[in-house]
């Protein structure tokens, strides 16, 4: 079903008594942080690439979507982690991308288990990365029943992006997600582990925004046991400095191996999901591009590079340095960005004048550099925006398969990608070929080729032009 615009409070659109983000201007110490960082700033997602090093398999709690021999929840996709390594092998693989990625620009820890249940090969990474590759940005993710033990020695490391899974404030919500957590030596269930959880979590965030680390809080979206309470967890962590709040979905599917998938507990469908983010969205901003990257992620967000990287395809000596040439892809990427800027300035004059009510949802395809640039038939996930003449928000991420299979499955997987896309317009794309191209149509969403290689934000205004000035009307 086509969705009605809705009011998104932190991106709000005209009409709306919230300001847009440009007039909301982030301190330029802030800007600065986040300028190069893909998970805190959409923009830079389409721009830098970030890595997981998986040297943290234990961890001292148990929640409901986890099964230990799949990727931490808290920030990934479930998935085996392809090889755990030492900090020697961690460094080694750090170098390795470093030297191959110029797009690289953060260092993550998460997981496969907890970074800060397993604190020596995590501050063993930590300190060398920042001895020996001082332009990549250190992150980390935490369950954070350890974290306030460890906030100054984060600080001190110059970790300055943390991020930390609270998927409640209420201890009788948390007993249905969490059943137990190790603390001083002995396990504690039940409500009594919640609590014991949440104050733990929340005098952690206290201590990293008073170190002015930049904190991201995640929650998984779980319904019908945590997604009523999620704004009121929203709001407690805003009001604490919070910086985004990444609000996702649960993954669930019983081969998983995991108590909410071994009992049914499903995730929330993509509307599900959009109105917890909107409701969430209130009180601050909500990160809508986060894909749930397995702990041994490399490349851009929505990319997966890992496996190109596995010990054993490692150079047998390090590799040669090449911070210049990441320095000079951030200069690159610092023109780009400012020609897709004075594009969306342009393409926002162009619909100034269209009625405020007129807006309208589309998919676009992307592989990278903030361009419309993949054929639809090869996209594994189309990026979903709202416009109107205020602008082009991102609603979120729809995962689809690849099409274009050389024919075996194709219909299925395109009923498939019909569907993740169905409440929208139009798809802007590179390509497409001539079966998907009339039920796409059949299907009342326009496939769009004329805005291949423009900038995203402007491809979508420039299409909006179009499509008022062929008879949209306010609905
Ligand atoms: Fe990794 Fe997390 Fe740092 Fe990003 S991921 S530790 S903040 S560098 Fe990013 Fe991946 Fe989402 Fe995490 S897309 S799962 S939010
Ligand atoms: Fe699994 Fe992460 Fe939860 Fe630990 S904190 S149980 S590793 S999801």
């Amino acid at each position: 079903m086509r969705s009605a615009f809705t009011c998104y409070a932190e991106d709000a659109p005209a009409g709306c008594s919230r300001p847009p983000p440009a007039a909301r201007a982030l301190p330029a110490d802030v800007a600065a942080r986040v300028r190069q960082h893909p998970c805190y700033s959409e923009e830079a997602h389409h721009h830098f690439a970030r890595m997981h090093v998986a040297v943290a398999p234990g961890c001292n709690i148990q929640c409901h979507y986890c099964n230990r021999k799949y990727d931490c929840a808290n920030e990934s996709r479930p998935g085996v982690v392809s090889e755990r390594l030492t900090p020697d092998q961690a460094l080694a693989k750090i170098h390795a991308v470093a030297a191959a990625v110029p797009q690289l620009s953060v260092v993550g820890i998460a997981g496969p288990g907890d970074p800060l249940a397993n604190p020596a090969p995590t501050f063993a990474v930590l300190e060398r990365l920042r001895r020996e590759l001082p332009d990549l940005t250190p992150c980390l993710s935490t369950n954070g029943l350890a974290l306030p033990d460890h906030v100054d020695r984060l600080a001190a490391l110059e970790v300055r992006h943390v991020t930390v899974t609270v998927n409640m404030v209420d201890p009788a919500v948390g007993e249905r997600i969490h059943p137990w957590i190790v603390w001083k030596g002995r396990r504690v269930r039940g409500a009594e582990a919640s609590r014991i959880l949440s104050e733990r979590q929340l005098e952690g965030i206290e201590r990293l925004v008073a170190r002015r680390v930049l904190c991201k809080v995640n929650s998984v979206v779980i319904p019908g046991v945590n997604d009523a309470h999620l704004p009121e967890v929203s709001r407690r962590l805003r009001g604490m400095g919070v910086f985004l709040h990444n609000v996702m979905p649960l993954v669930s599917a019983a081969e998983h191996g995991t108590r909410y998938g071994l009992t049914g507990q499903r995730g929330p469908t993509a509307a599900e999901l959009e109105a917890v983010q909107r409701a969430c969205a209130a009180d601050g901003r909500v990160m809508r591009h986060c894909r749930q990257c397995r702990a041994d992620a490399v490349g851009l967000i929505g990319q997966d590079r890992g496996a190109e990287f596995a010990l054993a395809a490692l150079p047998p000596e390090p590799a040669r340095d090449a911070a210049e040439v990441r320095a000079a892809h951030r200069a690159a990427a610092e023109r780009v960005r400012a020609r897709a800027e004075a594009a969306r300035q342009d393409a926002l004059a162009r619909v100034a004048g269209i009625d405020p009510a007129v807006r309208a949802r589309v998919a676009v395809a992307t592989r990278g550099g903030g361009l419309v640039n993949e054929h639809f038939g090869h996209a594994q996930e189309l990026l979903v925006y709202d416009v109107d003449r205020g602008g082009a928000r991102l609603v979120g991420v729809r995962r689809v398969e690849r099409t274009c299979r050389g024919g075996a499955g194709e219909e299925d997987v395109l009923e498939g990608a019909l569907r993740a896309i169905g409440d929208c317009r139009a798809v802007l794309v590179a390509r497409v070929g001539s079966c998907p191209r009339e039920r796409l149509e059949a299907a009342g969403i326009a496939p769009v080729v004329d805005r291949a290689q423009e900038p995203i934000e402007a491809a979508v205004l420039g299409w909006f032009e179009a499509f008022v000035a062929g008879g949209a009307r306010a609905r």
